[in-house]
C-alpha cells in the first residue's frame, strides 16, 4: 500500500503549535503562574487539599530526595499505590530529574509485580506499608532480591523494617534538584501492556510523546477536551493506568483544573464525594456507568455540578449511555478511545469541545488534532474509506518509542512508515466519528483491566497435568440485558487439556490460577477439551475457540 493511495482521516479541528520541546513537567506547570493558589489536588478521603504550587513545590522536593538516593537520569522508580498525592508527587518528581516511572497494580500478587519491577529494573519502589510483604524474597523462587538491600522502599505510612518514609523526600532540599538536560525522546513513564500479542511489556512513553498527548486533548485555541480552572475534575480511575495518569491527571495539571483523588471505587462515598467537592468532570468505565445510571443510591443525591461524562478503555453500549443520560441529563456524554501503547488518545469526542460539535451516542470520538489516523484491510493492509471497517492505525508524535528491550514486538506494532497498529476494528462515519466494532488481537478487557491471556495459558501449562491451553474472552455486552457478568464486559475462560485424563477438576485449575494473579485475571470457567485448534504454524485459533462458546 503506497501513501498516495492512503485514505488518510483527520481531527475536525485545526492542528495546533505543540511545546513538545519541552520536559513533561515544564509542560504540565507552564502556566502555573496564572493559577498558583487554585487547587490543584484534593485528597477525597482526608480532604486536605495542595494548591498548584504547594503541588510543584513537593514535586521539586520529592526530585531532589530521590536524587539524593541515588535516582539519577534515565533510571527506573516503580509506583505501586492508590490514588494519593503522593502518586502525583512521585511521578513528577521523578520526572524533574529525568528519571522514569513504572507505575503497577498494588493489587497485583507478588510475581505479578516482581516480574514489572524485574524487566524494568526499577531501583526504588513507592508503596504503601501494607504492600510491602509482596516485595519480598518469600515464596517467589526467581526473586531473592531483599527490600531496603538490593532496591530502596519507600512508604507513603508508617514504614516497616528496612524501608525509609516518605518524608525522606518531602523534607529534602528543593533547590539540590540536580539540573539534567532532558531530550524529547527521552523516556519518562513506563506503564506496562501486552498490546496485540504476548505478554506485558513495557511501553515507553516518552516526554514528548505524554505533551503530544495531552496538547492534543487540552491544548489550542479550542481544545477538543475544554477544562477550565474551576472544574473539579473526579480521579477514582487507578493511575497507575493511562487513561487516568494521561487525561485526568496531566490535562488537569497543564489545564488548571482541580483533581479529586479517590483511592477506590466505592458508589457511596463516590457520590457523597460528587456532590461535596461539585465534581463537574467525571472519567470513568463502562462498568462505573452502569453504577451510576443503575444504582439506586443515586437518586439521593445532587449530581447536578456534572458537565462532562468521559468513558473510555472499553466499549460502552448505546443503551447504557443512554441510560446514563436519564440521571445525568445536564452533562454532555462521550468516549475517549485509547490504548497504552498509542500514547494513550487516539480519539476523544468532539462534543466536549470548546466548541461543541454534535456526536452520536455509542461513538469513540474523533481522530485527536495533529494526528493521522486510519483504517485498513486486515488482509490485504489497503487502506478504507468512510463506513469500511477495518483494522484502525494511528500516527502522529504521540505514539510510544517502543517497547522496553523487544524489538521485534515494537516492529510488530508499528510499521515503517510509522503507523502504530492497534488490533481494534473500527469505521469512520461520515460526521468522522469512530465506531470501535470488534477486537483482532488476543487481549481480553475486564472493567477495562488488561488480561493477557498469553500470561494466563503460560501458567496453566506450567501445571504437571496441563499439557495444552487456550484462554480466550467471553463476550458479555453492556446494557443488552445479559445478566450474568454485564458489569465485566468481558471475561476470561480457558480451554485445558489434561495431560493425564480425568484428575484434574474445573474448580482445581481456577484455584490454581486465582492464587496467582490479580483478581480480575481470574478464569471463570474451563472447559476440558481433547486438543487446542491451532493454525500450520502453530497459533492458537482463538476465533475458532470464541465461536465455540457462542454455541456452548
Ligand atoms: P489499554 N471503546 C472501545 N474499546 C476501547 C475504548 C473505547 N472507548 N478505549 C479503549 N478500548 C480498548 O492499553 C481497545 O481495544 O488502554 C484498545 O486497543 O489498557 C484497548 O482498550 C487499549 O487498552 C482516554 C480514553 C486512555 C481511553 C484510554 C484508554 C486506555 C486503555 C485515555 O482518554
Amino acid at each position: 500500500s503506497s501513501h498516495e493511495t492512503d485514505h488518510i482521516f483527520r481531527s475536525k479541528l485545526p492542528d495546533i503549535t505543540i511545546s513538545n520541546h519541552l520536559p513533561l513537567h515544564a509542560y504540565c506547570f507552564e502556566n502555573l503562574s496564572d493559577f498558583s493558589d487554585r487547587p490543584c489536588l484534593i485528597s477525597g478521603s482526608t480532604g486536605k487539599t495542595y494548591s498548584f504550587a504547594e503541588t510543584h513545590l513537593i514535586s521539586r522536593k520529592v526530585a531532589a530526595g530521590l536524587s539524593n538516593l541515588g535516582i539519577k537520569k534515565g533510571d527506573v522508580i516503580m509506583t505501586l499505590l492508590q490514588n494519593c498525592p503522593e502518586f502525583v508527587f512521585s511521578f513528577m518528581g521523578a520526572s524533574m530529574i529525568g528519571a522514569v516511572t513504572t507505575t503497577a497494580n498494588p493489587f497485583y500478587t507478588q510475581s505479578e509485580i516482581f516480574k514489572q519491577f524485574s524487566a524494568s529494573r526499577a531501583k526504588l519502589i513507592i508503596t504503601q506499608s501494607q504492600y510491602v510483604n509482596k516485595l519480598g524474597d518469600s515464596d517467589c523462587h526467581e526473586n531473592n532480591q531483599k527490600p531496603g538491600e538490593d532496591f530502596i522502599v519507600i512508604t507513603i505510612d508508617d514504614p516497616p523494617e528496612n524501608c525509609l518514609h516518605f518524608n525522606v523526600l518531602v523534607e529534602a532540599n528543593e533547590s539540590e534538584m540536580p539540573t539534567v538536560s532532558i531530550l524529547p525522546d527521552d523516556p519518562v513513564a513506563l506503564p506496562f501492556s501486552s498490546g496485540t500479542t504476548g505478554l506485558p511489556k513495557g511501553v515507553i512513553l516518552t516526554h514528548k510523546s505524554l505533551i503530544t498527548s495531552v496538547a492534543q486533548q487540552v491544548d489550542g485555541e479550542i481544545p477538543n477536551l475544554y477544562l477550565k480552572q474551576d472544574d473539579v475534575v473526579l480521579c477514582v480511575l487507578p493511575l497507575f493506568h493511562i487513561f487516568s495518569l494521561n487525561s485526568v491527571l496531566l490535562c488537569s495539571l497543564r489545564a488548571g483544573s482541580a483533581v479529586l483523588l479517590m483511592q477506590k471505587f466505592e458508589i457511596g462515598s463516590l457520590l457523597e464525594l460528587i456532590q461535596k467537592h461539585n465534581v463537574s468532570v467525571a472519567a470513568v468505565v463502562p462498568p462505573l456507568v452502569l453504577a451510576l445510571a443503575k444504582n439506586p443510591l443515586v437518586a439521593n443525591f445532587d449530581l447536578s455540578s456534572i458537565r462532562v461524562v468521559l468513558s473510555g478503555a472499553a466499549p460502552l453500549g448505546k443503551e447504557l449511555e443512554d441510560a446514563l443520560r436519564s440521571r445525568v441529563p445536564q452533562a454532555i456524554l462521550g468516549q475517549g478511545y485509547g490504548m497504552t501503547e498509542a500514547g494513550p488518545v487516539l480519539s476523544m469526542c468532539l462534543a466536549f469541545s470548546k466548541q461543541p460539535f454534535p456526536t452520536k451516542s455509542g461513538s469513540c470520538g474523533t481522530v485527536v488534532r495533529n494526528a493521522e489516523l486510519k483504517v485498513i484491510d486486515p488482509e490485504t493492509g489497503g487502506s478504507l474509506g468512510y463506513n469500511q471497517p477495518g483494522e484502525i492505525c494511528i500516527r502522529g508524535s504521540q505514539i510510544m518509542k517502543g517497547y522496553l528491550n523487544d524489538a521485534e514486538a515494537t516492529a510488530n506494532t508499528i510499521d515503517v512508515e510509522g503507523w502504530l497498529h492497534t488490533g481494534d476494528i473500527g469505521y469512520v462515519d461520515d460526521d468522522d466519528e469512530i465506531f470501535i466494532v470488534d477486537r483482532v488481537k488476543e487481549i481480553i478487557k475486564f472493567k477495562g483491566f488488561q488480561v493477557p491471556p498469553a500470561e494466563l495459558e503460560a501458567l496453566l501449562v506450567n501445571h504437571p497435568s496441563i499439557a495444552d491451553a487456550a484462554v480466550v474472552p467471553r463476550d458479555n455486552l453492556y446494557g443488552n440485558n445479559r445478566q450474568k457478568d454485564e458489569v465485566a464486559g468481558e471475561v476470561p475462560v480457558a480451554f485445558v487439556v489434561r495431560s493425564d485424563e480425568l484428575d484434574l477438576s474445573e474448580e482445581a485449575v481456577k484455584d490454581y490460577i486465582a492464587k496467582q494473579v490479580v483478581f480480575y485475571k481470574k478464569l471463570h470457567k474451563v472447559f476440558f477439551v481433547h486438543s487446542i485448534p491451532k493454525s500450520a504454524s502453530g497459533k492458537i485459533l482463538r476465533k475458532d475457540l470464541r465461536a465455540k462458546l457462542a454455541t456452548a
